[in-house]
């Protein structure tokens, strides 16, 4: 990294404390490791977090004083990755570290390919809910982030025979060195039981839950720190273990499994990360995942609170403001209300108006598959006093539906909290919904798609809730510390306000006209593709040839992000390549990537297609000058930190209306990649900040989506169509599963089939029309750097920093709740 990068350094320890840290880890055998790298690894963690220690508690300490109001970000998904590069860039320690392992003779990014990435997310909701930690201390704000500590993380993805096979991810293995447990802020979580009421004194009713099961809560905190700003904020994971370690008395008796059965059911809560990220988990231990986390984060929250204030609650939701990340955590609203009224004392009017001022509700998918429902029977059984809680809640919100539209009944069975029908269910997006003061969607379209469409009569009811807050990325990690080369170009002729305000990158397209800067710009970017094709190498076996266009996609594998047509545009170009038909051919590798949820059948087949067609692409001679297609095992976040810095075009084609925002999408433009894509998502304000002519735009758009639904005919589209008849063509003639007959069977129909939701016959010809504007630009590099230096330049918009600036002022501290 440049000198100016390092300008605005905050005093801290100076760096001969990090290295006798360090040295004195190696020494007294803190680290466990036999493998040098990995107790370097080890140590060079523990050294970097006990500097941090000091400011760490000072931030602490000043927070417990609520001069700030408090911020809770609830998430089931955290998924941080490695956290090594990020803090030394945080503390600006990079260069010590640099120079300190030389003692060593090993250099910083072996040591940081030795962390284990913390896994603890699917994907886009876990690492927004990541770089918004980072955001928030880089921005002094005084947020907490509250998830579970998993035991097994995302699970690890093999690829054997073309096929995902899934391994646990044990991330804890080695431990983990950043995080601190937290043994005097354990709190007691409960379950099951029965619910009696009684009359106190003052005649009131009061609820009594009892006999319940508890669950002890242990937090394990990890540090977040802010860009060299002194301010070191706290996720805080919760580890479920048992009350009482286990039956001594049947030990004793000699039944050891029945003695330790408590024992294991309650830490089974923490386990595992359910691995689906667009379906519903419906499994009773993902509810028991769910109430466990609301409920030890707002007892803290509360103890917190209550350490200041006493029982004066008139604060609390001056004090507190509590983001619900997706419907997961929604249960955290009648949680509240329990504290407050069978913990607290409060009446339920005085409750309900806190809770109401302090939770705010972000949805992240339009997916209905994706919407939690809970049957109320498990809910009965599991949480009887948090169903109570809801039947009383959705009774008084019916009243006022009731009171807007009198006589409506359907409006009434519509938006009820409790769903009827044969089994009763509760819908926690509407609990949120009705709980919260804030209602946000995550891009412009998604938003506007959810007031129009899914939440359409909460909308009419209370249009105030209602909000945009577009995703963003943090620049720390996916610009500055991936991408140190264009970091060094950038800073070299900005200076370094960019990182901490990225609007300033827009002074870059000044620069396209300067012939040296354009030239230098391509020679990062070849240098990143020469590291992303050794990665691709050691990971697929496959070569990348830096002087071929690299075209990814990495994502979770989902039908409605359309890997598929992807792979079915490789197939057309395999075609023509085979017929010598190469002309206005750009030379391409693509590059695709993601796991596939282990019961998404479908999602698997695309897999192992892409690596079937890459078989067949990769071993023909005739074709590798033109073509190559990798599929890339395990797909994580620290490979995307390899992989966007060297990437030329970024693929983001989803069906247009499905994906909410994405936020691959924004981390490659950053990186100067070009997008390929749909009106869908965060792309509609991407290609605003971009210009349209430095975006390759395809495909129909949400309102002819809805439209076409209804009578939709891909066979039109097929018979319009010889590329795509090509295809399919070769798809069905078995070219790709010669020795497998019938194995994409399924996948020929889907793209046939007249409920084909995602469309793929629609779009096919003008995705392929959009991919040979691709290979005409690719042809003009000059052309293509420019558009590439545009494209960085307009990515300011995209930081998290804005996004979390628009969460600061337009719900966490809204002044009045309308
Ligand atoms: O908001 C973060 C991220 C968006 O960028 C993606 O578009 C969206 O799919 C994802 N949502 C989820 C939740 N379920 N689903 N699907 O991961 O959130």
């Amino acid at each position: 990294q440049s000198e100016h990068v390092h300008t605005t350094k905050v005093p801290c320890e100076p760096c001969d404390t990090l290295s006798a840290g360090v040295a004195r880890q190696i020494r007294y055998g803190l680290c466990h490791n036999e493998q040098a790298n990995s107790a370097i690894f080890d140590a060079l963690a523990f050294g970097v977090k006990e500097q941090m220690l000091d400011q760490w508690r000072n931030t602490r300490l000043k927070d417990n004083q609520f001069e700030q109001k408090q911020v809770a970000y609830l998430s089931l998904e955290f998924l941080m990755g490695r956290a090594l590069g990020n803090a030394l860039l945080n503390l600006d320690l990079t260069q010590d570290t640099k120079a300190l392992l030389t003692e060593y003779a090993v250099d910083l990014e072996t040591i940081e390919e030795c962390e284990h990435d913390a896994g603890l997310g699917n994907g886009g909701l876990g690492r927004l809910a990541a770089c918004f930690l980072d955001s928030c201390a880089s921005l002094d704000l005084a947020v907490t982030g509250y998830g579970i500590r998993y035991q097994y993380g995302m699970f690890a993805q093999k690829i054997v025979n073309g096929y995902q096979v899934e391994k646990p991810d044990r991330w804890l293995r080695q431990g983990n060195p950043w995080e601190v447990r937290m043994p005097h802020r354990i709190v007691s979580v409960p379950f099951f039981g029965h619910c009696t009421s009684y009359q106190d004194k003052a005649g009131y009713t009061q609820h009594v839950w009892q006999d319940c099961q508890h669950v002890l809560a242990v937090p394990y905190d990890m540090p977040v720190p802010g860009y060299r700003n002194g301010r070191i904020n706290t996720l805080r994971l919760w580890k479920a273990e048992a009350n009482d370690d286990f039956d001594l008395a049947e030990f004793n008796d000699g039944d050891y499994a029945e003695a330790v059965a408590d024992k294991n059911l309650a830490e089974q809560i923490t386990m595992v990360l359910y691995p689906n990220d667009a379906s519903e988990n419906g499994k009773e231990l993902r509810l028991r995942q769910q109430y466990f986390l609301s409920s030890a984060s707002l007892q803290d929250l509360l103890t917190r609170y209550v350490a200041v204030y006493g029982d004066n609650f008139s604060q609390f939701s001056a004090k507190n403001a509590i983001q619900l990340n997706d419907t997961h955590p929604s249960i955290a609203v009648p949680e509240l209300m329990r504290l407050l009224m069978d913990v607290y004392g409060l009446g339920w009017d005085n409750a309900w108006q806190i809770t109401s001022q302090c939770m705010a509700y972000t949805n992240h998918t339009l997916l209905p598959e994706a919407l939690e429902r809970w049957p109320v029977s498990l809910m009965q059984h599991m949480l009887p006093r948090i169903m109570q809680i809801i039947y009383e809640i959705n009774a008084r919100f019916l009243e006022q539906v009731a009171h807007k539209w009198p006589g409506d009944s359907n409006k009434l069975a519509a938006m009820s909290i409790i769903e009827e029908g044969q089994k009763q269910q509760v819908r926690m997006a509407y609990l949120a919904i009705v709980g919260s003061f804030s209602v946000n969607g995550v891009a412009g379209l998604h938003t506007q798609l959810l007031k129009a469409g899914l939440f359409n009569h909460f909308y009419q009811l209370w249009p105030h809730k209602f909000n945009n807050r577009t995703n963003g990325v943090t620049p720390r990690r996916w610009l500055v510390n991936c991408n140190q080369r264009l970091t060094e170009l950038i800073t070299r002729h900005l200076g370094n306000e960019w990182i901490h305000d990225l609007s300033h990158l827009t002074a870059l397209n000044a620069f396209t006209a300067d012939k040296a800067f354009v030239k230098k710009w391509a020679e990062v970017k070849q240098a990143n593709k020469q590291v992303l094709a050794d990665f691709v190498f050691e990971q697929s076996g496959v070569r990348f040839e830096p002087n071929m266009m690299f075209d990814v996609q990495v994502k979770r594998i989902h039908e409605y992000k359309r890997q598929l047509l992807n792979v079915m545009h490789v197939i057309h170009l395999y075609q023509r390549i085979l017929n010598g038909d190469t002309a206005n051919m750009a030379p391409r590798c693509v590059l695709i990537g993601g796991k596939a949820a282990p019961g998404y059948a479908m999602a698997k087949q695309i897999i192992k297609l892409i690596n079937n067609v890459a078989h067949m692409v990769n071993n023909d001679p005739l074709v590798t000058p033109y073509l190559r297609l990798a599929f890339l095992p395990n797909y994580n976040v620290s490979a995307m930190e390899k992989i966007c810095p060297g990437t030329d075009l970024s693929e983001q084609i989803s069906t247009a209306g499905k994906e909410a925002s994405g936020t691959g999408n924004m981390k490659f433009m950053m990186n100067g990649a070009l997008t390929i894509g749909t009106l869908d998502g965060a792309n509609v304000e991407m290609i605003e900040e971009v210009g349209k002519e430095h975006f390759f735009l395809f495909g129909l758009t949400t309102a002819e989506v809805q439209q076409l639904k209804a009578s939709y005919n891909p066979q039109t589209y097929i018979d319009k169509s010889p590329a795509l008849q090509g295809v399919l063509n070769m798809l069905r003639g078995g070219h790709f599963n010669l020795v497998e007959p019938g194995i994409f069977d399924n996948i020929i129909d889907a793209i046939c089939d007249p409920n084909d939701q995602w469309m793929l016959a629609a779009d096919f010809d003008d995705y392929c029309r959009a991919q040979a504007e691709v290979s005409a630009l690719y042809a003009k590099p000059t052309q293509w750097q420019k558009t590439s230096i545009r494209n960085t330049a307009a990515s300011g918009r995209f930081s998290s920093d804005k996004t979390i600036e628009g969460y600061q002022q337009h719900i966490w501290l809204k002044e009045s709740f309308v």
